[in-house]
């Protein structure tokens, strides 16, 4: 009888390489066999890389962290876009910060209404190699409706007011790379004057256990500039923790009262973790974490 060994699993000892990726603050992490190295590169900002994986997929990561795989990309992008997106009664106008893999114009680009998508990416190259190297995720790059713009997204967004309907970040986290300043108030308060009386916004807001410091700073930043601001949760299997935070904020829509599932149901667009059970599902947070924000 075969012995069951590594073999099976397409373990090989020494035939292939690693990769790490260290939780804050460096303790644990999450590791990935890697078959081969696709790309890999220093741009101004950040070291970029991508790399095959046969679980995974493709593995996007800048400074070693992991920022998208082929296999999960769509949980994120997902839960970040839909929220604030299915909340707006008639997106037409929305701007994308940071997201250079293209992930949420993928998403944003799901919804009839919409007629342009700006994306604001600091880092020219990581869209580049996005574009050739992570066909999934930026499938929808080049469409007609979107604008790339290459900038400091917190400073871009300070040349609009009453502009948009839904403002998305998609942001590395605050301590990598040019991701800090997409976390402070002043930034919050210039997207709030660029959106428009409906508008609607969610950003990216870090885990709970590893990052909790840093999900109480962005949840309790935008609550002192929108009226309604509300965290929201979502698995992420290969971000910190799996359990992954969400912040949405509005200038008078609430995402459960003025919530309507048939527009969900009727949606017509191919979804795959998003739903309208989601939707209610994603605002109910753990008792230490609903007493948490309460006293902030
Ligand atoms: N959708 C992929 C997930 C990301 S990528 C975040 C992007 O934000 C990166 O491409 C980065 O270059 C860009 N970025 C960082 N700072 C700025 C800035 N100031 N202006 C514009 N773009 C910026 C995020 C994953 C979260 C990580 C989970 N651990």
């Amino acid at each position: 009888e075969k012995i069951i060994d590594g073999m099976q699993y397409g373990f090989v000892p020494n035939r292939h390489l690693w990769y790490f990726e260290y939780y804050t603050p460096g303790n644990c992490g999450i590791f990935m066999k890697m078959n081969k190295h696709l790309y890999s590169a220093q741009s101004k900002y950040q070291r970029i890389d991508i790399f095959e994986t046969d679980f995974f997929g493709r593995v996007f990561s800048l400074d070693g962290i992991t920022m998208t795989t082929e296999k999960d990309d769509f949980f994120y992008h997902e839960m970040l876009v839909h929220v604030p997106m299915f909340m707006h009664p008639n997106p037409k106008k929305v701007l994308v910060i940071g997201g250079g893999d293209g992930g949420s114009v993928r998403e944003v680009l799901k919804h009839k209404s919409v007629e342009k998508v700006i994306m604001c990416e600091i880092d020219e190259m990581v869209v580049e190699a996005a574009k050739k190297y992570l066909p999934v995720t930026a499938s929808k790059l080049d469409d007609p409706r979107v604008e790339l713009v290459f900038e400091d997204g917190s400073q871009f967004v300070r040349n609009f007011k009453n502009e948009f309907d839904v403002i998305i970040i998609d942001s590395t986290d605050p301590t990598a790379g040019e991701g800090g300043h997409l976390f402070t108030e002043d930034f919050y308060k210039a997207c709030f004057d660029a959106l428009k009386e409906n508008g609607t916004l969610s950003a990216e807001s870090e885990d709970w256990l590893y990052d909790g410091a840093w999900l109480r700073l962005a949840y309790s930043r935008i609550k002192k500039v929108f009226p309604v601001t509300k965290l929201y949760l979502g698995f992420m299997p290969t971000y910190p923790s799996g359990m992954w935070g969400y912040t949405f904020a509005s200038k008078g829509i609430d995402p459960i009262k003025d919530f309507d599932p048939e527009k969900v149901k009727n949606f017509g667009e191919e979804l795959k973790y998003y739903n309208e059970e989601i939707h209610k599902a994603a605002f109910a947070l753990p008792t230490f974490l609903k007493k948490e924000l309460e006293n902030l």
